[in-house]
C-alpha cells in the first residue's frame, strides 16, 4: 500500500477546515497512519521545501508556511500519491474553482500560495517528506 503527506495548511487550520479535509480523504477511503498539530519554524520549513530554495516564490511560501499551525496527516491507500493530488486539484486555488470546483483547493484554498494543502507530487517527495514530519513511532 503506498503512503503519502498531507499538510492542512495555515489558512485552512485558521478557517477550521481541517475537520471537513480529513473526512473527505477517510470517505474517499484512506486510511490516516499518523496525524499531528505543530507550527513549523522558519528552519523547519525551509528544509521541508528545499527543494522550492531557488524559485522566486520561496520566502514567501516560508512565511506563510510558518504563520499559523498546521495538521500533518499520513494517508495510505492504492495509489495514494496520485490519488490524493487529484482530490486536492491544482497549484493555484482559482483555477482549481474552473476545473476541479470539487477539489479540496477549489472549496478551501484562495490563490497560488494560500491553496489550503500540501500532498506529496511523487512517491520520491513522499519518501523526503513523511519521515521529515513524523517519526517512526508516530506512524501506526
Ligand atoms: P504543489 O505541488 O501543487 O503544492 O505546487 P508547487 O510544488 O509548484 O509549489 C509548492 C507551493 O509553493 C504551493 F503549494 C504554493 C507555493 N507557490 C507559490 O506561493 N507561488 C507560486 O507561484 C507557486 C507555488
Amino acid at each position: 500500500m503506498e503512503r503519502t503527506l498531507v499538510i492542512v495548511k495555515p489558512d485552512a487550520f485558521e478557517k477550521g477546515a481541517t475537520g471537513k479535509i480529513v473526512d473527505r480523504f477517510l470517505s474517499e477511503g484512506f486510511k490516516v497512519r499518523a496525524m499531528k498539530l505543530f507550527r513549523f519554524t522558519r528552519e523547519q520549513a525551509e528544509g521541508f521545501y528545499a527543494v522550492h530554495r531557488e524559485r522566486s516564490f520561496f520566502k514567501e511560501l516560508v512565511e506563510f508556511m510558518t504563520s499559523g499551525p498546521v495538521v500533518a496527516m499520513v494517508l495510505e491507500g492504492e495509489n495514494a500519491v496520485r490519488r490524493v493530488r487529484e482530490i486536492i486539484g491544482p497549484t493555484d486555488s482559482e483555477e482549481a474553482r474552473r476545473v476541479a470546483p470539487s477539489s479540496i483547493r477549489a472549496l478551501f484554498g484562495t490563490d497560488k500560495g494560500k491553496n489550503a494543502v500540501h500532498a506529496s507530487d511523487s512517491t520520491e517527495s513522499a519518501s523526503y517528506e513523511i519521515p521529515f514530519i513524523f517519526s517512526q513511532l508516530e506512524i501506526v
